[in-house]
């Protein structure tokens, strides 16, 4: 069979995370119309095209939005982006058709021209950008040089069978990386964490969703089924502490029953959810605490 490792990199909010969904079928990656949403490789297997006798696996792996680095978190979060290149067997390049191709856009072609691997240039948000503005991304992306150039939208799916095709005919043999039926390998309480952010960010401004960092501190089930769950909610500043509870506690209530809700439909039954808000002053920039919070130095 073929298959094999399929960074999917590009700046931040071009639909990175919302295309792995939609090619593995169920949500693996929590999306926001906030820009650097995404803070860990994810992986997202495609198994197909037929589950019983599978011709090919897709290993995708979401990665973080590139970007110029401001903080200790942005560098190493660029750097996860690069060391996942080097086990790529394909690499998918996601730009924005809504938006004209930019420096940051250019950087990361001069990058993946150096990796060695086959690239596939996407161009995303087809359902949102008028032909020329596609006609116009299309051929200013042709100067690139890459293997293959598809239009489509991650949102609709639009598009998506044919990326399909031109990943898996770049695809080496290879063995069964995941059993089929099995999507993504994430630990559960990333998942859970990850699904209380979700909730926040589209809610939050400027800087605060950077501030903010989830850490599911306890997970348990109860004899009668209830599943327990502590985590910390935590920002850098104590005026941001404020924002985050909301005027009578109302924005950590409405996200914290949205996260429940998502919770017990992931993990099949009810759920307590019990959210602390804390402040880890400048946590961003301390590499200290960005050890504890998992991730990996440069
Ligand atoms: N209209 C439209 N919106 C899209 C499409 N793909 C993604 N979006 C929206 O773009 C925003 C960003 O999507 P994400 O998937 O979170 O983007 P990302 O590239 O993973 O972003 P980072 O993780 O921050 O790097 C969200 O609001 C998505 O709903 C698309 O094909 N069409
Ligand atoms: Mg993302």
């Amino acid at each position: 069979m073929k298959s094999g490792f399929v960074p999917v990199v590009g700046r931040p909010n071009v639909g990175k995370s919302t295309l792995v969904n939609q090619m593995v079928g169920s949500k693996v990656a929590i999306t926001s119309i906030r820009p650097q949403t995404t803070r860990n490789a994810i992986r997202g297997v495609v198994t197909g095209p037929d589950p019983d006798s599978p011709d090919y696996q897709i290993v995708l792996v979401d990665t973080p939005g590139l970007h110029k680095p401001r903080t200790e978190l942005g560098s190493r979060l660029n750097s996860l982006v690069y060391r996942t290149l080097g086990d790529a067997d394909v690499i998918v390049f996601l730009v924005d058709a809504s938006m004209p191709i930019g420096p940051g856009d250019r950087l990361i072609a001069d990058r993946l021209k150096e990796a060695g691997s086959g690239v596939v240039l996407v161009v995303n948000k087809l359902d949102k950008a008028g032909r020329g503005e596609i006609v116009q991304q299309l051929s200013e992306a042709a100067q690139w040089d890459f293997d293959a150039y598809v239009p489509l939208s991650a949102l609709t799916g639009d598009g998506v069978p044919m990326l399909v095709d031109e990943i898996v005919g770049r695809l080496p043999e290879g063995p069964l990386y995941y059993p089929v039926g099995m999507v993504s390998d994430q630990p559960e309480t990333l998942v859970i964490a990850e699904i209380i952010r979700e909730k926040f960010l589209d809610r939050l401004h400027d800087e605060l969703p950077h501030s903010l960092v989830v850490r599911v501190e306890d997970v348990e089930q109860r004899d009668d089924g209830l599943i327990d769950i502590a985590a910390d909610v935590i920002v850098e500043r104590k005026s941001q502490k404020g924002i985050i509870i909301g005027k009578g506690g109302s924005l950590l209530s409405i996200a914290g029953t949205e996260a429940r809700e998502d919770l017990e439909g992931i993990l099949g039954d009810r759920v307590n959810l019990r959210l602390h808000v804390t402040v880890e002053k400048d946590w961003q920039r301390r590499p200290q605490l960005l050890d504890r919070f998992g991730f990996e130095p440069s």
